[in-house]
């Protein structure tokens, strides 16, 4: 017999940011399941919740960052930039969870510290922080991908006498650095918009680079009125571009390679696709990603372009000595980054040359001397993609934990689903194609896949749901030609792999094979009977 406290549910779903605001929404409003969201911050917004640093920007374009599946909402909501500032995004998801009262169903502040499935009562007890238990049938995580901070263990940062944050756990109150000597380390795609804005205040940057990155200007600006009424004129088109298109992006890859024109061509096609700016850059040539000799042209126009604007000679060399194919780590979008370093009170020190030896009371070691600071910026990324999941501290069937089960790298079914955990279900979770994506389109998707996948259970009266472990064997090897079809695994240094993170196994994670390809097989899967999935009903499996 079901638990009847009020501390059981029909579906447990952790995280109340993009995704876990819209499950709730479909199993609750959709499915009439009772349902509770588990939130670790004091509001909505997941990841943005948290990455509030100077500069905290979507790289995807406004009008593609939200939900498409409610067409009042795209009618009521408008943004007022050509990229979402972190604010605004923030205060999108508030909208959309006070429009359709979502809040009700979410307990804040509650940080889920254990996750075990009891197979007796095919229940998961998911407990938090605070000693509450909650138990549901189902179990489904909307942790995020990018969520979980790396904060590099450099010898001797608890030593530092001035202050340190991580980009990812900014303080809500900002961060005030007037006249204040800082210390940035990591260029990725946080680091790139955070150094421009830092710059405008500190006394002095001193950004430390380890992997020097290319960066395409995002040229934004407000979104004019014309296009905002466009975009509300065209959602229905808007959306088929968006799901039809290789990374869940309104704009879909040229139909031609880079040696399809001539070296003259290439380059105007390139000044032009600088000029309209952002990640629409790499879909001039839908080879970029694919062959190395098209990759280069791409590689060196934008070394180029370092060199045009770094006045500085060292300071540019140092930026444009870029040892990874383009956009095998993932290209940052900036606004004035290159630019800030014509400021008097930013410098760059490379760290291929001189390392970091040790983090001292006044600052940061490196291998040639000690820079002064009063405050250290980490904007070292996160343990992508397993870091947030792996902290929930899950235990499938017969007490084995899903650390345990990963202990040579993440394997699911299609990115959704464990082997060994019933009924738990990884929204974004690896091997699915969402950090490669424009990610609320990948949510929905997965959103509603779940939703469906679960009203099958619900109608047909079935009791669990896992993938088999030959469908979860496949799906790995699939993620792995995927990404070897591509240029991706080349930069060795990459989150993708899980190579910023000290000792993690090293696993290509997103499943590099497109959203559009993904979406297909996810629906033929569903029409195939949940291929690859077992369905049982107190031990005896269901027929179909
Ligand atoms: P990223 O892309 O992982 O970038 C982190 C940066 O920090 C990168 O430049 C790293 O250098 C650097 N880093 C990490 N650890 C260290 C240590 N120990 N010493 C020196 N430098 C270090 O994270 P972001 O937050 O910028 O972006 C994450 C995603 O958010 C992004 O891809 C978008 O999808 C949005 P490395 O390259 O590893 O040598």
């Amino acid at each position: 017999t079901a638990p009847t406290s009020n501390m059981h549910f029909d579906a447990i779903v952790i995280g109340a940011g993009f995704t876990g605001l819209y499950q709730l929404h479909l199993l609750r409003g959709r499915l009439g399941l009772k349902v509770k969201v588990l939130e670790r911050g004091d509001g909505v917004g997941g990841t943005w919740y948290w990455n509030r640093y100077p500069g905290a920007r979507c790289d995807s374009e406004s009008h593609s960052y939200c939900y498409y599946f409610d067409d009042e909402i795209l009618q009521e909501w408008e943004w007022s930039e050509r990229y979402p500032q972190q604010p605004e995004i923030v205060r999108y998801l508030n909208f959309v969870a006070d429009k359709l009262e979502l809040k009700r169903d979410i307990e804040f502040g509650a940080n889920v510290t254990a996750a075990r499935y009891d197979e007796a009562a095919n229940l998961w007890h998911v407990e938090t922080e605070a000693g509450e238990v909650f138990t549901a049938k189902y179990f489904i995580t909307g942790v995020g991908c990018l969520s979980s901070a790396n904060v590099p263990n450099i010898p001797g940062r608890d030593s530092f006498k001035g202050d340190w944050y991580h980009t990812g756990q900014w303080p809500h109150e900002g961060v005030d650095f007037t006249g204040k000597r800082v210390g940035q380390i990591g260029t990725g795609s946080t680091g790139i918009q955070a150094v421009p804005v830092i710059a405008e205040t500190a006394e002095h940057l001193t950004v430390f680079q380890r992997t020097a990155n290319y960066s395409i200007p995002a040229q934004n600006g407000p979104l004019s009125d014309e296009f905002k009424k466009w975009a509300k004129q065209n959602t229905d088109e808007i959306r088929r571009k968006m799901h039809a298109s290789t990374n869940g992006h309104p704009f879909l890859f040229e139909d031609r390679d880079a040696a399809d024109v001539t070296d003259a061509e290439r380059q105007a096609i390139y000044e032009k696709a600088w000029e309209v700016g952002g990640l629409r850059f790499r879909a001039v040539f839908r080879d970029l990603l694919i062959d190395k000799a098209a990759n280069d042209t791409a590689a060196e126009f934008l070394k180029g372009k370092i060199r045009e604007i770094v006045k500085d000679p060292q300071k540019a060399e140092i930026l444009a000595t870029i040892d990874h194919p383009f956009a095998t780590k993932r290209p940052p979008i900036d606004t004035g980054y290159f630019e800030a370093y014509n400021r008097d009170n930013v410098s760059i020190v490379d760290l291929r040359k001189t390392p970091i030896v040790e983090i001292t009371e006044k600052g940061v070691r490196t291998a040639d001397q000690e820079y002064e600071l009063d405050i250290i910026v980490f904007a070292t990324g996160f343990d992508a993609m397993t870091g947030s999941l792996l902290k929930l501290g899950i235990v499938g069937r017969g007490g084995v934990p899903l650390s345990k089960a990963w202990e040579a790298g993440p394997r699911t079914y299609l990115g959704l689903q464990v082997a060994g955990f019933p009924n738990m279900f990884t929204i974004t979770g690896p091997g699915s194609p969402s950090v490669l994506s424009n990610m609320p389109v990948a949510i929905e998707q997965h959103v509603e896949w779940v939703a469906d996948c679960i009203e099958h259970m619900e109608k047909n009266g079935i009791d669990r749901i896992e993938p088999t472990e030959e469908a979860v064997a496949g799906w790995v090897d699939h993620v792995n030609d995927a990404a070897n079809a591509t240029l991706l695994p080349q930069a060795g240094h990459s989150w993708y792999l899980g190579a910023n993170v000290p000792g993690k196994p090293r696993v290509f994670m997103p499943y590099a094979g497109g959203m559009a390809r993904f979406r297909k097989i996810c629906d033929e899967v569903a029409a195939d009977g949940y291929r690859g999935f077992a369905f049982s009903n107190d031990g005896v499996p269901q027929s179909g």
